[in-house]
């Protein structure tokens, strides 16, 4: 069984992220989510997320692609969690080219897939406040 994981806010949830949930399980049979925590979001990220990780939580779990939530609490959590979790691939977009190749030194295939052009959660908060 190949076992990919992600990492990732999930904030207003949107078919950007569920294109990339779609092609990160498309690489395995077994797909994990590292889903940010409001703390990490906050602290690390400067994110305010509208949903509450247990919101966000939810709405990935509901998701066919998705087998497994997990907390993403710290930038550092990946080294170990590619192993605890017995990861055979890390997938992320590639807005984040690079950024991540260190996990090639766990054994790990680390995969940069293309966004979504033309829609992230900050432009449907943008979109939604322009038409109040
Ligand atoms: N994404 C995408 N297309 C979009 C928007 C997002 O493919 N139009 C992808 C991102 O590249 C990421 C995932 O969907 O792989 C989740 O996006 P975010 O919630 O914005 O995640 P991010 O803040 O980039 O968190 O440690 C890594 C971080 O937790 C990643």
């Amino acid at each position: 069984m190949k076992r990919v994981i992600t990492y990732g806010t999930y904030d207003l949830l949107h078919y950007g992220h569920i294109n990339l949930l779609k092609r990160a399980r498309e690489l395995g049979d077994y797909l994990i989510v590292a889903l940010s925590t409001d703390e990490f979001n906050w602290k690390e990220k400067n994110k305010k997320c509208y949903f509450t990780y247990e919101q966000r939580k939810q709405m990935l779990e509901a998701i066919r692609y998705v087998d497994l939530v997990i907390p993403e609490e710290n930038w550092e959590q990946k080294k170990t969690d590619v192993h605890k979790y017995e990861a055979d691939v890390f997938v992320i977009g590639n807005d984040w080219e690079g950024k991540f190749d260190f996990l090639k030194d766990e054994g790990v295939e680390v995969v940069y897939l293309p966004r979504t052009p033309g829609i992230s959660s900050s432009q449907i908060k943008g979109d939604i406040g322009a038409n109040k």
